[in-house]
């Protein structure tokens, strides 16, 4: 019994020197993962001891530094590690900057410009991009974009307050995107893309996202789009301010332009303002959940939707058409939501736009259709219900317009009807009573 106990004590004793053992290599291992993203400063200015001087590792070699290389003959600083943490300094006229895994990279008053076919900057992977100070990614060569963004992971681009970011192009577009991860900027950061095709282009098969925090900005400007992708739906969720143009110059197709089965989602309480030669927005359907959404078209209509697409806001939207056609600009409406029955509390508010049909429509439908005239500057919006008993067209006045339309709606049925004072679902003699008894109120 003895020689068992001190058996067992023995082999606790084991058992505890193990554990230790192992949390100690355990502890090693997280230390040294930890290690290898410390941060390295790389100045990337030439002949500058650190690079472009033939010298390609000049001050790569700590092991737990985050990596890179130079080719010196093809331009190229490669960054290589997976989670790396670098920071950029210096001028470039001939560099390509290559970031193949998801890291996180400072630019701090970077200016560089790729001279051959590749872009300034290849963010393939996603990750954090920091700005500091006044920063350009430019791309001279053929077919070359300032920032390529790449990869399923979301690329973030933030500032503090005073500091900016310009991709441009003359080529090609000011940023392209190659892959799902979506593209986020947030704290201060202002973000320009310019380029003569596109200022921003989604050539991935995949849908794609925006994020434009509260004290962000982004403009995105192309001689063809400010924004352009195939087929796949683009969703904007803007709390600060965004801006999609095309120059005069260019083709000037669309503000924004998704071709085929493209869908437009706007979200946010910020504001979004599209302009092209063309039209501001171009698109199968349009949807705005919240923001104010500026679209103008300078020799077309403010918005196109193909294939007959329809636009859908919530309470919190305002959209503001300016069309440059010769012809009237006409959408069709919808409420976002799908119990049709359920009464909202707010109606349309048409300003220098009406409904096509006065007599069918009114600022109660969960759909309406809605004209601007050629050269006109019209906003569709939603308010409150002016809450006046007999107000059918919800202008704050019971006059004789609430009862010509009154009478026309006579004998109707059915939910949310304009005429319908009483709330029973029929237009009929007890809401002729309350319209008269409130007549001139
Ligand atoms: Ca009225
Ligand atoms: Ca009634």
């Amino acid at each position: 019994m003895q020689k068992l106990k001190k058996k067992s004590k023995q082999l606790l004793s084991l058992l505890f020197t193990f554990a230790t053992v192992f949390l100690l290599f355990a502890a090693m291992t997280l230390t040294a993962s930890a290690a290898i993203t410390d941060p390295v400063t790389i100045n990337i200015t030439p002949n500058t001891g650190n690079i472009g001087n033939g010298n390609s590792d000049a001050n790569n070699s700590g092991v737990n530094q985050s990596q890179w290389s130079y080719n010196g003959t093809e331009k190229i600083l490669e960054l290589l590690t997976t989670g790396g943490n670098y920071t950029l300094t210096g001028t470039n006229n001939n560099l390509y900057i290559r970031a193949p895994y998801t890291m996180s990279v400072t630019l701090n008053n970077v200016n560089v410009t790729s001279a051959s076919s590749s872009p300034a900057l290849s963010f393939e992977s996603g990750g954090t991009i920091t700005i500091v100070g006044t920063n350009k990614l430019s791309a001279s060569g053929a077919s070359a974009s300032g920032l390529r963004l790449g990869g399923t992971i979301a690329t973030t681009i933030t500032s503090g307050a005073g500091s900016s970011l310009s991709a441009t192009s003359v080529n090609r577009d000011g940023i392209n995107i190659s892959g799902p991860g979506g593209l986020i900027i947030t704290g201060h950061a202002d973000v320009t893309a310019t380029g003569s095709l596109s200022g921003i282009r989604n050539d991935s098969s995949s849908t794609y996202r925006i994020t434009v925090g509260e004290n962000a900005k982004l403009a995105a400007t192309g001689g063809e789009d400010g924004f352009f992708g195939y087929n796949n739906p683009l969703t904007l969720e803007v709390d600060g301010a965004a801006s999609f143009k095309t120059t005069a110059t260019g083709k000037g197709y669309g503000g924004i332009s998704i071709t085929g089965n493209g869908t437009l989602a706007i979200r946010g309480k910020g504001t979004v303002s599209t302009e092209a030669k063309e039209s501001g927005i171009v698109v199968a359907s349009l949807y705005i959940y919240g923001c104010n959404v500026t679209a103008k078209g300078t020799t077309r209509r403010a918005v196109i939707l193909q294939s007959g697409g329809k636009i859908t806001m919530n309470d919190a939207a305002v959209l503001t058409m300016t069309n440059g056609s010769g012809a009237a600009e006409q959408h069709t409406f919808a409420v976002e939501g799908t119990d049709w029955n359920k009464p909202t509390d707010r109606v349309w508010k048409l300003t220098n736009a009406v409904f096509i049909d006065d007599t069918f429509y009114s600022v109660t439908d969960r759909e309406i259709e809605v004209r601007v005239a050629a050269g006109q500057t019209g906003t569709v919006a939603r308010e409150p219900k002016s809450g006046k008993l007999g107000d059918v067209n919800n202008d704050g006045k019971v006059d004789a317009t609430d009862l010509s339309l009154l009478i026309s709606d006579f004998g109707l049925k059915g939910k949310n009807l304009r005429s319908d004072l009483n709330n029973d679902d029929v237009v009929d003699g007890r809401d002729l009573a309350i319209l008269l008894k409130y007549f001139g109120s």
